[in-house]
């Protein structure tokens, strides 16, 4: 049995309860002062405050003194395109010239271009790549991550690319949440067809991926020139009546009716929603979806915010992730992600800690087992070069987290 002590915490910030948080609770963190957390192989066995030492603390395998610093779980990552080949730092100059995410996508750029790249790249290339990729992640304060696929686009690439997740979640520290994204952009040869080719993942690969435990979500783009809302129901009927968990990007560039869509289907998350209207949003208050917010996203593509403030007030629970791609956020810094829902979504730092933590579990499916510091869940936590959240979401371009534990191990 191994035991880790984390003693001497000046503040002990978490959410409460393993469920999604909305509206008023969205805001609801506990806050313990000079606590102490006891871990027993890798899960949480003792939370204390006030000073006191839980029994046996003082004989635990490691002991870690956080000098009085402010302690929250262990960042959940909610939306990521993890494995790609290949970057897109050429679109910079055509975007500073006036094409938008979109021209370049229809032009046979943008994802199409990531498409050829990782088509090129082995499994093992693509392996390597996204796991330097979470080397990092590891660092920033992050634990539990979702990857999609989405730049194979046929059967052999689609696999190849959740192989390499599955690969990866067996053997880097971060846990993985896989996705299966075929419905990212049309292939060439479906230009005129789009329904024949989701008729062919829900046919043809989603049950093999089903059968080999390779995902478990399907996420589709529903976007002007990408997927429309009909085709997206199709796509997402398809994966619910295989079992799979639901996930749609919506409303990122044009409202399209996504979010609708996604309330009605009651799916577990909907992602982007930067152009998402009151019809939209009471459908996803509805159905529970949680709002995954991906506001680096709407920094880097020089758009506007979503409307995380009305959001929180109709009810439904907010997220905040990374969208990390090569496309529309090269970056994988989820604490400024965090900056920016303090400054850009005005949400306060208690919401801003339960959208990193609880909230972006309950998006992957991961809220019984992390998202909060309490007994019985992972002991994945983050002591962080801060003495509270305040300040943790006003410093940017730092990295403030201090000491990352991972299942009861520093790491
Ligand atoms: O590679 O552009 N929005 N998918 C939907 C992306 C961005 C990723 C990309
Ligand atoms: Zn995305």
């Amino acid at each position: 049995m191994a035991t880790l002590l984390i003693k001497n915490i000046g503040r002990l910030q978490t959410p409460v309860g393993s469920f999604k948080h909305c509206g008023e609770k969205q805001g609801e963190n506990i806050m313990l002062v000079n606590a102490s957390v006891l871990a027993e192989d890798g899960i949480i066995k003792e939370i204390t405050t006030n000073g006191e030492i839980p029994k046996g603390g003082e004989e635990a395998d490691t002991i870690f003194d956080a000098e009085g610093r402010l302690v929250t779980p262990g960042l959940v990552e909610g939306h990521t395109h993890l494995v790609f080949g290949g970057y897109r730092q050429n679109e910079i100059p055509l975007k500073l010239k006036g094409a938008s995410y979109l021209d370049i996508l229809k032009a046979g750029g943008g994802i199409l271009d990531t498409v050829t790249k990782t088509r090129e790249m082995s499994g093992e290339g693509l392996f390597n790549k996204s796991e330097g990729f979470l080397d990092e992640m590891l660092n920033l304060g992050v634990t539990t991550c979702e990857a999609k696929s989405g730049y194979g686009l046929d059967f052999g690439n689609e696999i190849k690319m959740l192989e390499v997740i599955k690969l990866l979640n067996k053997t880097h520290p971060i846990d993985l949440v896989a996705t299966f994204m075929g419905a990212h952009a049309i292939p060439e040869g479906y230009k005129e067809d789009p329904l024949a080719f989701i008729e062919t993942m829900v046919y043809e690969w989603m049950p093999y991926i089903k059968e080999n435990g390779l995902a478990e979500y399907c996420d589709i783009f529903c976007e002007d020139g990408v997927f429309d809302v009909d085709q997206s129901r199709a796509y997402m009927e398809g994966a619910k009546k295989l079992g799979f968990g639901l996930k749609i990007h919506a409303d990122e560039i044009e409202e399209m009716g996504g979010s609708s869509l996604a309330g009605e289907m009651e799916a577990t998350s909907a992602e982007h929603l930067i152009a998402i209207g009151e019809e939209g949003m009471a459908s996803m208050a509805k159905g529970g979806t949680v709002a995954m917010l991906l506001p680096a996203t709407s920094f880097y593509l020089d758009k506007t915010f979503a409307p995380a403030r009305r959001m929180i007030e109709l009810g439904i629970p907010v997220a905040i992730a990374s969208d990390f791609n090569p496309g529309s956020c090269p970056s994988l810094n989820l604490q400024f992600c965090m900056n920016l829902g303090y400054l850009k979504y005005k949400m306060t730092p208690e919401e801003i800690l339960t959208a990193v933590t609880i909230n972006a579990a309950a998006g992957i499916g991961m809220e019984k087992s992390v998202g909060t510091l309490e007994v019985g869940k992972k002991a994945d936590m983050v002591v962080w070069e801060a003495p509270n959240m305040e300040m943790l979401c006003y410093r940017f371009g730092s990295n403030l987290a201090a000491q990352v534990i991972k299942g009861g191990e520093l790491v």
